[in-house]
């Protein structure tokens, strides 16, 4: 408890299931009759109701304190959600794709035809910043409805200068505009624009020269994202994304085995990113060397049943190596249109084999890890104060139900 003299107002929830999400991924952290005690942006207490009220009237004699108390009547309480891999921001739509590809085209025969991402760069390229802030607000108000509190957005559909900047100006937008934390990367290695068809290395060399410079000094992304895939980057590629971010002090992160086993996993693993995210085609070595390094792996199945993938990751080799597990919903226009991250950790068990307290974790605590944020994700002392009540008593309520809208409060650092 910190002492200070003067006035405070704190804000008691009481009478709630608390779900902590401390200690182990087999475990909630679950505290029955529970209650937590905000002060500001910070979670001041989280305890039962009788531990955290003695902690605040202690906390009374030293300074004057405005209890602003609100009885849960038995609901839970959860860390806000974090979705720490979306693509929110882009223009146009690829229904006509998905047409396609259930009329049996595959993904990457699309991709190959100069579609795919593509086709959302062309429809990006054409959009004001006012459009891809528009476009993305019904997404990213599904994703506040589920309980969202921090997301991560990726540019990516630009593969210029100009467009990758204003991908990034319009995430930080949405924050402005709604009542989130909008955590943006930068992917601008997502796949080689047609000015460079023909030219990966040349392209490259843009993105490590230029835009990865570029968007340091403006401050407009804290990481670099590349997709290390058949049908985008190689390993060598890859590698020197990751050496221009750590160079200019932004962290890394890559789609990587996501269609093929190209080693870009381990590779950014042992360069020290923060995560790694898809994994579907992960060897057992692999695994040991991003369980050595420590490294999150962020699951994404909303790619995986939109794409028909039968490859699923290792969940048991990574579980038993203790290798983190996040969840994301992976928002994007061609292989997971899909807002919402409750559901997306109801397909990481049903369709991965996650355990439900896995699964949480990996929307709340591992998921924070993957954004390199510490301060939140669990529901601890000193913590930041975002936090979901529902209307259901249990946590594994809102994964095994994940459509139906169960939020009853929400708070984002400390205020509604
Ligand atoms: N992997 C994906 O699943 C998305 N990007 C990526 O690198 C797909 C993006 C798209 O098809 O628009
Ligand atoms: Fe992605």
């Amino acid at each position: 408890m910190r002492a200070r003299l003067g006035h405070v107002t704190v804000t008691l929830w009481t009478n709630a299931t608390v779900a902590t999400m401390r200690g182990g991924s087999d475990e909630y952290g679950l505290i029955e009759g529970g209650a937590v005690a905000l002060d500001g942006e910070t979670i001041l207490a989280v305890g039962s109701c009788n531990e955290v009220r003695t902690m605040i009237d202690a906390d009374a004699e030293l300074e004057e304190v405005d209890l602003d108390e609100i009885d849960l009547e038995g609901r839970l309480v959860t860390p806000g959600l974090v979705d720490c891999h979306t693509h929110l921001v882009f223009a146009g739509s690829r229904a006509a794709e998905f047409e396609r590809r259930i009329a049996g085209a595959t993904y990457a025969e699309i991709a190959a035809a100069g579609g795919g991402i593509r086709t959302t760069m062309t429809a990006t390229r054409a959009a004001t910043e006012d459009e891809l802030v528009a476009a993305a607000l019904p997404r990213l108000d599904a994703l506040i409805g589920d309980g969202v509190t921090t997301v991560e957005i990726k540019s990516g559909y630009g593969l210029d200068l100009d467009t990758e900047l204003r991908l990034l100006r319009a995430a930080h937008r949405l924050a402005t505009e709604r009542h989130v934390e909008v955590v943006p990367t930068l992917l601008a290695a997502h796949t080689v624009p047609p000015e460079f068809a023909g030219r990966a290395d040349d392209y490259i060399a843009f993105v490590c020269d230029t835009i990865i410079p570029a968007v340091a000094a403006s401050g407009l992304a804290g990481a670099v994202d590349v997709f290390c895939e058949s049908i985008a980057f190689d390993l060598d590629q890859s590698r020197r994304v990751a050496q221009a971010a750590a160079a200019h002090g932004l962290s890394i992160k890559g789609h990587t085995e996501q269609l093929s086993a190209l080693g870009g996993g381990p590779m950014l693993a042992a360069a020290g990113a923060l995560s790694i995210d898809h994994g579907e085609h992960l060897g057992d070595h692999d695994v040991d060397v991003i369980a050595e390094h420590g490294t999150v792996v962020v699951l994404l199945p909303g790619a995986c049943y939109f794409t028909g993938e039968r490859q699923h990751p290792p969940v048991e080799a990574m579980r038993a190596a203790g290798v983190p597990m996040a969840v994301a919903t992976d928002t994007n226009p061609g292989t997971s249109p899909l807002a919402s991250l409750r559901l997306a950790a109801n397909q990481a068990c049903v369709t991965f084999g996650l355990t439900v307290p896995e699964a949480m974790h990996g929307i709340t605590s591992v998921a924070a890890r993957a954004l390199g944020l510490h301060d939140r994700g669990r529901i601890a002392s000193g913590a930041r104060a975002d936090l979901v009540a529902w209307d259901v008593d249990h946590p594994a309520e809102l994964v095994y139900e994940p459509v139906t809208p169960r939020q009853y409060r929400r708070i984002v650092a400390g205020s509604a």
